[in-house]
């Protein structure tokens, strides 16, 4: 304890003595105490008290760590493919990543969010965004799998998602790049006239969790930032951040940070719903794709959709409302109270913090400054709360911790700072190493916080860890704020970039586990519940291998009469009834290197041999002291030859033989 605790220290006051530059912070002294690194420590043995689900960003899967230690417990596998787990690689898998365009088997995952129930996280799923194809997915934590994955239509850079209503009603997705969404063949400098943005609005169903998208809303051009959905008394409604009303195509970091305010869009999505069922919906021919992974069968549905719903905020018009807000908003983030939005211009010098009563009373008595779009604008002042006056340079996010309180973080000035919302004051602020981004307390942003811990998710790192080549790793430093001022306990390095992210009681996750798939509940078309059940079936050049896996043995695990041309299928389902006992399998030469089999579960590696031979298979996964045995061997013969099909386990003579050829009939010798 006392080794990690100067480690700790030696390294603050190293990244404290080198110059470096405008995002360095001037002082750390309040940063550390003699007592930072026990707060962190966790021993061996003992569980953490929350789970950290952190996006990868231009990783596409999310990681997951133990809170307040730092450990890494899992990455799970969402828009990109993962040899650890075989996701996006096994037959059963692969639908996950279809795309209209394709199979799409790496994205940008930025944001994620814990589903809520009464506005408070419940432990069921966890939602992330696909950025470049842009896409919502859903994780089951039971299981830590990507359960689902939705595509936008009408979409470009989905950034602005996946944010969710406060009894997850629905998860919403709006668009960062506006485009044009009918006739994409326009000249691009045409986009005042032919690019808009789109807001989604998928609705999750209460039981099985299940997106299916409700209705999007057709809104001005401008880039949507991020999003946060109204609680409490503003349940109902959802406010947007958006940049570049001045619709600029080219050269953005001037042409859209030309107007001292953008908007925030307000959205009254009960107002859509009644619309939505008073038919003024309008369908509009689209084409999305939509996966679903079915535990009973272990395998993906997938299907390409070709309408949505739409509907014209500038027609119907008491959906949508723009806010004014300074200056180029990326954050806007609502208290637990669900009174107070807090919006965050990147190039603002001051916080502008709106009251939802004032915008109601605004909006009842019509203090607008004309339109943008056909979207009325609420006055300014009309909607203001208070401003926190200078509180840093380059405010981005903020979270809350539920006793009247918030924590923002500062891009350029490279901190985080606490703040007072009723009377705006700044209580603290501590520098963080380097310009964070996304700050993260657990159920900060939901109606009840548990803020014991503050994590702040950072870009930049440069000194902080062993150089690593050209790139090194970016961090998350988590402090602890149950005192009045914040401390640093720990940083850690993260995968991919650690964009954003949620935390959860540990125990609110933990007892819903998934130990195993149950074996008889198994309903893989190409199951083998049994080693009885082990067969291999030609279909045409099609082979079907339906194995078996347990320790220390695969069944069949000599097969012959493969022939060049084929494509072999093997069907292995883990016989396993036993926590944490996964088998995998993998044979020389496919092109997918191997399988991760879950007990109970069965999963398809596809094989098309390029050659003549015998070939190993054999099991990846260390599960037994006789592991290494754990193999066998197919034999491929030439594509005229007649060697029968054949398998077998524990006999020399190859006696399983499709044909009942007789016993010889696959030892080896082909019969010419
Ligand atoms: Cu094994």
């Amino acid at each position: 304890m006392k080794f990690r605790t100067t480690i700790a220290l030696a390294s603050v006051a190293l990244a404290t003595a080198l110059p470096f530059g405008s995002c360095k912070p001037k002082s750390n002294a309040s940063a550390v105490g003699g007592d930072a690194a026990q707060k962190a420590y966790v021993a061996p043995g003992k569980h953490d008290e929350f789970y950290n689900f952190v996006s990868g960003g231009f990783s596409g899967q999310m990681s997951v760590y133990g809170l307040p230690s730092g450990r890494l417990l899992r990455v799970i596998p969402v828009f990109s493919v993962d040899p650890e787990k075989g996701y996006g690689y096994s037959e059963e898998t692969k639908g996950m990543l279809t795309t209209s365009h394709g199979f799409t088997p790496w994205d940008d995952l930025h944001h994620t969010q814990i589903s809520q129930t009464n506005g408070e996280t419940d432990g069921r799923w966890v939602f992330a965004n696909g950025n470049n194809t842009p896409r919502v997915a859903r994780i089951d934590l039971k299981t830590f799998r990507t359960a689902e994955i939705i595509e936008l239509p009408n979409s470009a850079g989905n950034h602005s998602s996946p944010y969710l209503t406060e009894n997850t009603e629905y998860v919403v997705a709006g668009t960062r790049f506006s485009v044009p969404t009918d006739n994409p063949d326009v000249p691009i400098n045409t986009y005042k006239e032919n690019f808009k943005g789109t807001i989604s609005f998928i609705g999750i169903d209460k039981n099985s969790g299940n997106m299916d998208i409700a209705f999007q809303l057709q809104t001005p051009g401008v880039n949507f930032d991020l999003a946060s959905a109204g609680k409490g008394p503003s349940h109902g409604w959802f406010f947007f951040s958006c940049y570049n009303s001045e619709k600029a195509n080219t050269l953005l970091e001037v042409n859209a940070s030309q107007r001292d305010k953008d908007f925030v869009m307000a959205v009254n999505w009960k107002k859509a719903e009644e619309y939505i069922k008073a038919g003024k919906g309008v369908k509009k021919q689209v084409k999305y794709a939509h996966n679903i992974y079915d535990e009973k069968t272990h395998s993906t549905k997938s299907e390409i959709r070709t309408e949505v719903l739409s509907l014209d905020p500038t027609v119907l018009k008491d959906i949508c409302y723009m806010i004014p807000c300074p200056k180029s908003p990326h954050g806007i983030d609502v208290d637990p109270t669900g009174e107070y939005m807090v919006g965050s211009g990147k190039l603002a010098a001051l916080i502008p913090v709106f009251s939802y009563q004032k915008m109601i009373k605004a909006i009842e008595g019509k203090q607008y400054d004309g339109e943008y779009d056909g979207i009325p604008i609420i006055k300014y002042e009309a909607a203001l709360y208070g401003e926190v006056p200078k509180p840093g340079l380059g405010p981005l996010h903020t979270q809350f911790d539920g006793k009247g309180n918030a924590y923002t973080s500062f891009f350029v000035s490279s901190e985080v700072v606490k703040w007072n919302i009723k009377d705006l004051k700044v209580l603290d602020r501590v520098p963080t190493y380097y310009s964070i981004g996304h700050l993260m307390i657990p159920g900060g942003d939901s109606r009840k916080p548990n803020a014991k811990y503050l994590v702040a998710y950072n870009k930049i790192t440069k000194d902080r860890y062993l150089p690593t080549g050209p790139e090194l790793s970016q961090s998350a430093q988590i402090f602890d704020i149950s005192g009045e001022k914040m401390q640093l306990i720990l940083d850690f390095p993260t995968i991919g970039e650690p964009h954003y992210a949620q935390a959860i009681a540990a125990e609110k996750v933990s007892k819903n586990s998934t130990k195993i798939y149950k074996i008889e509940e198994n309903e893989h078309p190409r199951v083998a519940k049994g080693e009885g059940e082990t067969k291999v079936v030609r279909e045409g050049n099609k082979v079907h291998v339906y194995a078996t896996a347990i320790r220390s043995h695969f069944s069949p695990d000599n097969i012959e009469g493969i022939r060049l041309g084929d494509e072999v299928y093997f069907h292995v389902t883990n016989l396993e009834q036993d926590w944490d006992v996964p088998h995998g399998f993998a044979v020389k030469g496919a092109a997918n290197a191997e399988l991760l089999i879950m007990p109970g579960e069965t999963s398809t590696l596809k094989w098309v041999p390029d050659r003549v031979g015998i070939f190993p298979i054999y099991c990846t996964d260390f599960c037994s002291a006789l592991h290494q045995e754990m193999q066998g061997y197919v034999r491929v013969s030439p594509a005229n030859s007649n060697v029968p099909l054949a398998w077998s386990m524990g006999t020399n003579n190859g006696s399983n033989t499709a044909s009942k050829a007789p016993a010889g009939g696959s030892t080896g010798k082909a019969k010419k």
